[in-house]
């Protein structure tokens, strides 16, 4: 399955409008595909400059990008960890994500209502991460009496686990989210296990309004701080500007961003960040010429795991993998040079995938 990131943030603030953004940039970019699995999941595809690079080297049939999905999760309301709103239902869709892409209104716009009379992002987060920590500290909570019953005969085998967990009650009731919580990579295990909303990876996404490109203003700055305090990912953009120039022309829109001081749609940097947040990677195929590939890959996998994103059988029959460094292979200018020159490797079952390396795997089955 895929990994998904949530896009979250109270109502009104642009979620939607970001999400039928992505769907639409998806035709957009040179025919990439999206495809839309449900009304509020989507499949982006992630722009690469490195896939057109090769494309014109290969001149393949097809280009198929790497892709991210997104699902755009129902506003939340002060409340919703009590159930208010569409309380569960939005935690619920929040715990099933893998990473939180959370919307925060900085555009000033009086035809669009607000749940508060000043615009305050950093007190919108407060608001929003208040529910969070109040739904993981009644997980914590949950797990930590479970445990209780459980270890009557057999207290030593959930010690670790309790200590664990007191330590995460301590800190999410000071109000610190849990993915702030230094821990142990055995830890983390246990902590995936239990599943709390805090400790997915998480970018602030500033949705400003067209006047305070490129930068995005106070509010942006703002956010930036508080993001990076915590270790999180930025990304400024005007939603409604995004949506808007989907419809135009290539070049007029091109120029249009320029005007404002944009090189590049905001939505090719909320992908990238995206594909950041989930720490993937990329790497490419080209099958007999054919079809140009960019597959997402979780950092640190090895061939033989990344064989079997193509196909089962590649995992199982793996031999060996043809590697190839993809600025090695467009600097060569052909397989056939990059192979005289030396850069055509082959590589074992434990080989660690780098972004970026072209893979043929050998396999038999
Ligand atoms: N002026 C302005 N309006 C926006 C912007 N982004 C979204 N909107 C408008 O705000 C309203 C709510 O947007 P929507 O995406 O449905 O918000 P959601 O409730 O967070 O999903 C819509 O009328 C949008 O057109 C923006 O950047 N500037
Ligand atoms: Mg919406």
């Amino acid at each position: 399955m895929s990994l998904q990131i949530g896009i979250v943030g109270l109502p009104n603030v642009g979620k939607s409008t970001v999400f039928n953004a992505l769907t639409g940039a998806g035709a957009a970019v040179a025919g990439y595909p999206f495809t839309t699995i449900d009304p509020n999941v989507g499949v982006a595809a992630v722009p690469d400059v490195r896939l057109e690079q090769l494309a014109a080297l290969i001149h393949p049939r097809k280009v198929v990008p790497a892709t991210v999905e997104f699902v755009d999760i129902a506003g939340l309301v002060q409340g919703a960890s009590q159930g208010a709103g569409l309380g569960n239902q939005f935690l619920g869709h929040i715990r099933n994500v893998d990473a939180v892409a959370m919307v925060l209104r900085a555009f000033r716009d009086p035809d669009v209502p607000y749940v508060t009379e000043q615009l305050d992002p950093l007190a919108d987060i407060a608001t929003v991460d208040t529910e969070l920590l109040l739904a993981d500290v009644a997980t914590i909570e949950r797990r930590l009496d479970k445990i209780h019953l459980q270890s009557k005969g057999n207290p030593r085998q959930y010690a670790q686990e309790v200590t664990l967990l007191e330590r995460c009650l301590a800190h999410a009731n000071d109000g610190q989210l849990l993915r702030t919580l230094p821990v142990q990579p055995g830890e983390l295990a246990l902590l995936h296990d239990v599943n709390l909303l805090t400790v997915k990876p998480r970018l602030y996404l500033i949705n400003v309004g067209e006047d305070d490109l490129p930068e995005g203003g106070v509010a942006a700055q703002s956010v930036r701080r508080h993001a990076a305090a915590e270790g999180a990912e930025t990304v400024a953009l005007c939603a409604d500007l995004e949506a808007g120039l989907l419809a135009w022309p290539a070049g007029e829109a091109a120029a249009y961003r320029a005007e404002l001081g944009l090189h590049e749609p905001g939505l090719h940097a909320l992908l990238r960040a995206g594909f950041r947040l989930l720490d993937l990677l990329t790497f490419f195929t080209a099958t007999g010429g054919d079809v140009l590939r960019a597959w997402e890959l979780r950092r640190g996998s090895t061939v033989v795991e990344a064989a079997g994103k193509i196909h089962t059988d590649m995992a199982r029959g793996f031999i060996r993998a043809e590697v190839v460094a993809q600025p090695d292979l467009v600097a060569a200018g052909s397989v056939a040079h990059a192979r005289e020159q030396g850069h055509w490797r082959l590589e074992g079952r434990d080989y660690i995938v780098h972004d970026g390396d072209v893979l043929h795997i050998r396999f038999a089955v």
